[in-house]
């Protein structure tokens, strides 16, 4: 099992997941260009390891995560048939067993013990050194323009950092880990770009003007943490213990050189330095996850005080624009990951589907089994209210027999079982900050789309809804049986 990412790329070419590129190409646009061809491809193509980027040493690793065997392979779930649903199986397993059993008494009590026993050992643990300070590059030594840094679209304002983890820390020294993207100005600044509602925007809120909020931007180490800095995790649900949980053994951490934030130790490079939340700075334009440039807007500033890395590191980028990319299946996993937590709280949904085009927060498919007048409002106004969930744009509702990742069955659905005055629930709420189509920013409105077949007697339908055309199970294995006689 892979704890570092150059073990990773290893694991990756030997199960012929992995492409080296030995000609020059430039991380200007070249790059980019060539990944989002890759990406684009049916089942999201093959990593990339660009081993000479021009003007610079260090090779660039690329599309690692881009398909769900490598999603997989990312959490050492490759060789699980439930793969990406074994995570959410855990995950009820562990609420379940959390729960005390009415009249369970001390025994009930006793058998929660291996549980509590597997919960330290997702905890990290700090060790005095680490792979990732082999190499440690201070003061004048300092140079952002050393690293093979991307441009990815033609009209961004420069270069972005896009796989880099920004370790922070609270007020009350509450960790938190995201993943958010990093404009290079120069040599020792960056564009710190953590948006509003998530946890990173919050960690920075709770310093006064002119404090120094330490932060260290983290690459590599165990695959999985990528995955849980972008996972919607809540705030007091730290990412470092959560990739933990997902590798069932906690992660070594080591202390900055300049800090007291503990990063990965096996990471293969850390910028440390610090963000005064009230010095702001023109971030962006910057092609993003939407397809669209998102507009420059004022974000803080990090300044670098330190670059470590190991000896001979690969650096790791992104490429974020027009879906699918990368990131869709970094989505997906949340998907499967987290639909047995919403079922924990809405156990009348069956499946869940954030299909990639939607770019996570535009559209959900959610297929349930409705039991009351309402039902479907209910489910759609739960899921503005699920943490991120709260962006969605658009709710769609079929009936639990449905598929909600058959888009074929779901457009039929929507187009014959609704009737858009009845159907079509208008509110307004919190969006996306990158949304563009609302005239607020950050706010606008949403629909819930209910497309279930209106039987009663939970719905107010007057007349009678016509049955569904099926074949009897009779016929269906008659002409299977008989299929090599038709000769077709
Ligand atoms: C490739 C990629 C780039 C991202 N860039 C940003 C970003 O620049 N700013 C941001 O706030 N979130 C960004 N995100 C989303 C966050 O990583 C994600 O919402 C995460 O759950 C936030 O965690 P937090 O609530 O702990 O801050 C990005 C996600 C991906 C997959
Ligand atoms: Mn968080």
């Amino acid at each position: 099992m892979a704890r570092d990412f150059q073990s990773f790329l290893n694991q990756l070419e030997s199960a012929s997941e992995l492409k080296r590129v030995s000609v020059e190409v430039d991380p200007y646009l070249e790059i980019a260009a060539i990944a989002d061809k890759i990406v684009k491809q049916p089942s999201g193509g093959s990593a990339l390891l660009f081993e000479h980027p021009t003007n610079n040493q260090i090779p660039v690793a690329i599309n690692v995560y881009g398909s769900r065997l490598r999603m997989e392979m990312a959490l050492g779930l490759d060789k699980n048939e439930r793969g990406l649903d074994y995570v959410g199986d855990r995950i009820e397993k562990l609420f379940a067993e959390a729960l005390p059993k009415p009249g369970g008494g001390f025994f009930d009590k006793l058998t929660k013990l291996p549980m509590l026993a597997s919960i330290s050992a997702w905890m990290p643990k700090t060790v005095r050194s680490g792979i990732c300070q082999e190499i440690v590059k201070k003061g004048h030594d300092v140079k952002l323009s050393e690293l093979p840094v991307l441009t990815t679209w033609p009209e961004d304002g420069g270069p972005f950092i896009t796989m880099g983890m920004s370790h922070v820390c609270y007020k009350d020294g509450r960790r938190n880990m995201g993943l958010y993207r990093l404009q290079v100005y120069d040599d020792v600044t960056l564009g710190f770009h953590t948006q509003l509602h998530h946890d990173g925007a919050k960690a920075k809120s709770g310093y006064l003007p002119g404090e120094r909020m330490p932060v260290a931007v983290a690459f590599g180490g165990d695959p999985a943490l990528l995955y849980a800095a972008t996972a919607p995790l809540p705030p007091f649900i730290s990412e470092v213990i959560f990739t933990g949980f997902l590798r069932d053994s906690g992660i070594e951490m080591v202390k900055c050189i300049t800090n007291d934030i503990e990063v990965p130790a096996d990471s293969e490079l850390v910028i440390e330095g610090w963000v005064d939340p009230s010095e702001l700075h023109r971030e962006g334009p910057f092609g993003d996850h939407t397809g669209y440039y998102s507009l420059a807007d004022d974000y803080p500033v990090m300044h670098v005080e330190a670059i470590t890395h190991r000896r001979n590191f690969v650096y790791p980028a992104t490429v974020v624009g027009r879906p699918p990319q990368e990131d869709a299946y970094l989505g997906l996993a949340t998907e499967r990951i987290f639909l047995p937590l919403l079922r924990l709280m809405l156990p009348e949904i069956r499946d869940m589907h954030l299909p990639a085009a939607g770019a996570f927060h535009n559209l959900v498919i959610i297929s349930m089994k409705k039991e009351y007048p309402g039902h479907c409002n209910k489910v759609i106004h739960s899921i503005w209210g699920m943490g991120q969930m709260m962006f969605t744009k658009c709710i769609i509702i079929v009936d639990e027999d449905i598929d909600p990742h058959d888009m074929r069955e779901v457009l039929f659905r929507i187009t014959s079982n609704v009737d858009p005055k009845r159907d079509m629930l208008f509110t307004e709420g919190p969006l996306d900050v990158l949304d563009h189509a609302s005239d607020t920013f950050s706010y606008g409105s949403k629909t819930g789309i209910d497309a279930t077949r209106k039987n009663k007697p939970f719905d107010s339908y007057k007349r009678e809804w016509p049955k569904d055309l099926v074949f009897t199970k009779e016929i269906i294995e008659k002409i299977e049986a008989r299929w090599n006689e038709y000769g077709i």
